[in-house]
């Protein structure tokens, strides 16, 4: 079945924690007809009132609609609620966080079964669903023909992004996201740590963290050009060699101020081993040179200088 612009697709979901709960709201106030299940039955009981049609056990549930979304805590689960449950013919929307090995694994045991298979990665909070102007979003990945059968109504709590065929692409974007915002928050936390107890308020310090991170964005875009033309030093401004003393400098003040350097020395210690291994060729480079370090896996995926 696919979906149009007046008819409400029927739909199950499996999973009724924080995000699936604010999803099933807004499929219902949507008016999407809806069935739920959930392990722990006293979550599903509130949204009945809201017009969910409530499935005694998982098979129940998939069995009422094409459309299956799961929306658990784990890859396990999504194993041990779906085990042995009849997929045939049925179109399994997978919105729980896991790896992309999970994620492609997920699609063959899926399509071994008989249904077609997307895997998803949410950049949203339950509070950005159905909030549009929230600007939350999920990658999808998988099957096309499903994706654009469903979009309308994958599209009614969050924006939708399909990133490709490969059902381990929507958990690689998403992790990739997420690995980069903790980069973000790890250094934050740094720098409150090294004001307090210096009679600097957060509150003042907060302004200029957001202007000097919002100045250092065009790393973002201006890495990705380095990392797509090769070309590591043509028009480097703060090169390798200098960030390097300068990281010196972070380090010593950490521990001036008494703060554990942990949240930064990684990152620091990376540039480092990138200049010493041969400070000629590499002290002038862009910084982002450094990630042809990071690989442990078996060599030939970096192809770097
Ligand atoms: N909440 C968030 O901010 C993030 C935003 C980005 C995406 N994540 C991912 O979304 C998945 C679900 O997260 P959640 O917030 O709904 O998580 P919980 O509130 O902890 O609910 C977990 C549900 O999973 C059920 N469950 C867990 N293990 C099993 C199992 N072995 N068998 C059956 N069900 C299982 C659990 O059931 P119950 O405890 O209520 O019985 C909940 O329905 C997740 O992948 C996030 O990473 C959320």
């Amino acid at each position: 079945m696919t979906d149009n612009n007046t008819t409400k697709h029927p739909l199950t979901l499996l999973g009724l924690g924080d995000m699936g709960t604010a999803l099933a709201r807004t499929w219902l106030a949507a008016g999407h007809p809806l069935t739920v299940w959930n392990r722990t039955a006293a979550k599903a009981a509130p949204l009945a009132a809201e017009g969910a049609l409530l499935a005694a056990d998982p098979a129940a549930a998939v069995a009422a609609n094409s459309l299956v979304v799961v929306c658990l805590l784990d890859d396990a689960g999504v194993g041990s609620v779906l085990d042995g449950v009849d997929l045939t013919g049925k179109d399994l929307v997978n919105l729980t966080t896991g790896t992309p090995a999970e994620g492609r694994a997920r699609a063959a045991w899926a399509e071994a079964r008989g249904a077609r298979f997307v895997d998803a990665g949410i950049m949203a909070t339950p509070t950005m669903i159905g909030v549009p102007e929230a600007g939350g979003y999920v990658f999808y990945s998988g099957s096309r023909a499903l994706f654009d059968a469903h979009r309308a109504t994958l599209e009614v709590p969050a924006g939708a992004r399909y990133v490709g065929g490969d059902p381990g692409h929507a958990a690689l974007h998403d992790v990739a996201l997420l690995s980069a915002m903790y980069g973000l928050f790890a250094g934050v936390s740094h720098a409150y740590a090294l004001i307090e107890g210096e009679g600097i308020a957060p509150k003042d310090l907060a302004p200029l963290l957001s202007e000097w991170l919002g100045a250092m964005g065009f790393f973002v875009a201006d890495a990705a050009e380095r990392l797509t033309s090769k070309d590591l030093t043509t028009g480097v401004v703060s090169n390798l060699a200098m960030q390097v003393a300068a990281g010196g400098t972070l380090l010593r003040t950490a521990a001036e101020q008494g703060v554990g350097a942990e949240l930064i020395s990684p990152y620091l210690d990376l540039m480092r081993r990138r200049l010493d291994a041969d400070p000629a060729a590499h002290g002038g480079e862009d910084t982002i040179g450094a990630i042809a370090l990071l690989r442990t896996g078996p060599p030939g995926g970096r192809k770097l200088p």
